[in-house]
């Protein structure tokens, strides 16, 4: 009688072992089977009744019942904590081999690239690389240059005048002037930077913008040769093989001067917005230097010649940067900045 049950309470507290879903039950099952008011601890209590023999074998088998239960008990925990540990370690592996995130790295300014680009290629051909000073004196910016003192350029409209005559150069042309003097001829050089003109700003007028000039000094220079160096430069820069024509253009520091189109890059010269129908977009003015020009910075027009060219960087990065509004590049906003 007793055997039996020791037998069905042994095989049903297994059974509710093996079925427990939670550490909670399985801990419910352990109090049922081996606690002090279980199933195993009611039945011996029965034992002293018995005759020697019996409590024997009956001992024996609780005894045994008991070690299958602990060890059925002790498996099912090791189940448990096994999954716990598989469980956390699948929620919270980190990859230590993952380099660390470190400090946020900046970039440099997309006009700031484009000018670098500039820089390396000219450098590559042989030409200087120029820096002057932004507040100029009206000399430097103007006289040296063939502007007439009656000029509109010269205007208060056009031109940040300072206290005192000076002002903020107009376009990097007075770097080039220095150049002249303390190079002497030949010379190979360009003056990128920033350049100022008092404009009402809106999305294609700024009061600060970069421009870059170039010049090449020597004996016998041609428009040839000024073509060859633009098209060279505009080659590079848009990384393919550019189409131009030159239009007459006037410059007082330059003559004849011109006007250089290129055939549009994304129609192909056959008309589109970014032309206006007309197949050629405008780049950048250049010309013979004016013998007045050469003159006035004590080289010899009768022995030397060159070209000169200017170009907008600002207007080069909107357009391959696809940027439709100038006031972006200088608002330091880093929505923007961080695009490129
Ligand atoms: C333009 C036109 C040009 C020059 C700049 C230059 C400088 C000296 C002497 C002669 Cl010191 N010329 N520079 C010549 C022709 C055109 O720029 O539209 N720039 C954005």
């Amino acid at each position: 009688m007793l055997d039996e049950s020791i037998r069905e309470l042994e095989s049903r507290c297994l059974a509710r072992i093996a079925s427990a879903a939670t550490p909670e039950e399985l801990e419910a099952a352990r109090v049922e089977a081996l606690g002090r008011k279980g199933g195993l601890a009611q039945t011996g209590k029965d034992m002293g009744k018995l005759a020697p023999e019996e409590r024997k074998r009956i001992g024996q088998s609780l005894n045994s019942a008991r070690e299958k239960l602990e060890q059925a008990l002790e498996a099912k925990k090791g189940q448990f904590a096994e999954a716990a540990l598989r469980g956390r370690l699948d929620a919270e592996w980190i990859d230590l081999t993952l380099p660390p995130p470190g400090p946020h790295r900046g970039h440099l300014h997309p006009i700031t690239r484009i000018q670098r680009e500039f820089e390396e290629l000219f450098a590559s051909l042989g030409f200087t690389v120029l820096d002057g000073p932004e507040v100029e004196t009206e000399y430097y910016n103007f006289d040296a240059l063939n502007i007439p003192a009656s000029h509109p350029a010269r205007d208060m409209q056009d031109t940040f005048w300072l206290h005192g005559g000076n002002l903020l150069r107009t376009h990097t042309s007075p770097v080039q002037v220095r150049g002249m003097e303390r190079l002497g001829p030949p010379l190979r050089m360009i003056a990128p930077g920033r350049t100022f003109r008092n404009e009402s700003v809106d999305a294609s007028h700024e009061h600060t913008f970069y421009q870059l000039e170039g010049m090449m000094i020597d004996r016998q220079v041609s428009v040839a040769n000024l073509i060859h160096f633009m098209k060279a430069m505009l080659t590079a820069v848009f990384r393919r093989e550019v189409i131009v024509r030159l239009r007459p253009g006037f410059f007082p520091f330059v003559e004849p001067g011109f006007e250089l189109d290129v055939q549009c890059l994304l129609c192909g010269g056959s008309g589109c917005p970014v032309c206006k129908q007309s197949g050629w977009v405008e780049q950048l003015g250049c010309g013979l230097v004016h013998p007045n020009v050469l003159r006035t910075s004590g080289i010899d027009p009768e022995e030397w010649n060159g070209f000169a060219f200017g170009l907008g960087l600002t207007r080069l990065a909107m357009m391959r940067y696809e940027i439709d509004d100038i006031r972006w590049l200088q608002s330091g906003d880093l929505r923007f900045l961080e695009q490129f």
